[in-house]
C-alpha cells in the first residue's frame, strides 16, 4: 500500500488530502519573470504556506472548522520560462482540476499567472463565467516593458478573450489605459478605491454610533495594534489582512470620546521592525490622539472651527 505523504510545511494549513478527495487544490506558481518594482514575489508562495500552518482551524465568522474540507497542495510550478510559456503552463496544469469541479486556487508569483487560469476556466466553462478583480491597478495595458504577458496586461488579456470582469479597489492607471477605458465604456465596470472610501466614510457612522450605545457610561479601551489592517500597522506578531484603517480607528476614538467618560485605555502587540520607525512612530501617535480625545486639553477651544494645540493650552497668552 502506499504510503500517504505526511503534511509538511509546503502543504497548506499542515494538511494534505489525496487529491482525488480534495475539494481545494492549491497551485504554487512561484514565477517572477516580469515585475517592474518591488521584487521577492516569487518567494510568496513557500511563505504563504509557511504562514498557514499558524492559522487557527476555525473560522469566527461562518462558525465552521476550515481543516474539514480537503485541501490538496500540488508541488510548486517551475519558475523559469518565459512569460508567455509560463502562461501556457499554468493553463496546462490549471485545466485537469477545474474540469474536475475542483476549486482551484492558485498561489503566485506575479499577477501574469492568472492569464494561464483565465485560459483554462475558459476552456471548462465557456462564455459563462466573470472575472472580480481586485487590485490597485486596472492592469489594460497592450503591452508592458516590452512584454504582452507583462503584470501589467493581465485584465487587457481578459478583455481580449472577451471575458466580463468588474475591478475593485483602482486607484492606479496610465492615459493610455484611460483611454482605453473610455473607448470600450469600461467605466461602469470599475470600482475606484476613493468611491470606495468616500462610501465607507459616510456610512462608518452607523456602526460607530452601535459601538458607542452598547457602552456603559465610563470606559476602558484596549487596544491591539493589531486591529489595524497590516497595510497601516505591519509591525506585529500576529497579522490579520483586513481590518480597521487609521483613521477609522481615530474616528471611532474621537466618538468614543465625545460621548463617554474615558476612564483610562492601553495599546498592546506592537513588535517594532528594524529600520522602520514608522509602525512605531504610528502608535505613538495614536496614544498621544487618545491623550486628546480623551483627556480633552483642548476642551477650551473645543469645535471652534479649527484645531488649537495643545500647547497653545499649557501656555495660554
Ligand atoms: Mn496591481
Amino acid at each position: 500500500m502506499k504510503q500517504r505523504p505526511s503534511p509538511t510545511r509546503s502543504h497548506f494549513a499542515g494538511q494534505q488530502a489525496p487529491l482525488a478527495k480534495a475539494d481545494v487544490v492549491i497551485l504554487p506558481v512561484p514565477y517572477e519573470g516580469t515585475v517592474s518594482y518591488g521584487r521577492g514575489t516569487a518567494a510568496a508562495p513557500a511563505a504563504i504556506l509557511a504562514a498557514s500552518g499558524q492559522l487557527e482551524h476555525f473560522d469566527e465568522e461562518l462558525l465552521c472548522r476550515c481543516n474539514q474540507v480537503g485541501i490538496h497542495t500540488l508541488p510548486a510550478m517551475s519558475a523559469s520560462s518565459s512569460p508567455k510559456s509560463m502562461v501556457r503552463h499554468v493553463a496546462k496544469a490549471a485545466l485537469p482540476h477545474l474540469s474536475k469541479g475542483k476549486f482551484l486556487l492558485t498561489l503566485g508569483g506575479e499577477h501574469s499567472i492568472s492569464v494561464g487560469v483565465f485560459r483554462a476556466c475558459q476552456e471548462v466553462h465557456g462564455e459563462n463565467f466573470s472575472i472580480l478583480h481586485l487590485d490597485a491597478h486596472t492592469d489594460l495595458r497592450h503591452r508592458y516593458q516590452g512584454s504582452r504577458y507583462s503584470h501589467a496586461c493581465v485584465m487587457r488579456h481578459a478583455h481580449e478573450m472577451h471575458v466580463p470582469f468588474v475591478q475593485v479597489g483602482i486607484r492606479s492607471v496610465s492615459y493610455g489605459e484611460w483611454q482605453f477605458i473610455q473607448k470600450h465604456q469600461l467605466q461602469s465596470r470599475i470600482h475606484w478605491a476613493n468611491h470606495i472610501v468616500a462610501e465607507q466614510r459616510r456610512c462608518c457612522r452607523e456602526w460607530m454610533e452601535g459601538v458607542v450605545a452598547s457602552l456603559g457610561d465610563k470606559v476602558y479601551i484596549t487596544l491591539d495594534v493589531d486591529c489595524l489592517d497590516p497595510a497601516c500597522m505591519p509591525a506585529t506578531g500576529t497579522p490579520e489582512p483586513g481590518g480597521l484603517d487609521y483613521y477609522t480607528l481615530l474616528q471611532l476614538l474621537r466618538l468614543v470620546g465625545e460621548k463617554k467618560q474615558v476612564i483610562g485605555a492601553d495599546i498592546t502587540e506592537l513588535s517594532p521592525l528594524h529600520d522602520q520607525p514608522a509602525w512605531s512612530y504610528s502608535a505613538a501617535r495614536i496614544v498621544q490622539k487618545m491623550v486628546s480625545y480623551f483627556i480633552r486639553p483642548h476642551q477650551t477651544y473645543r469645535f471652534s472651527g479649527h484645531t488649537e494645540g495643545m500647547c497653545d493650552a499649557e501656555n495660554p497668552s
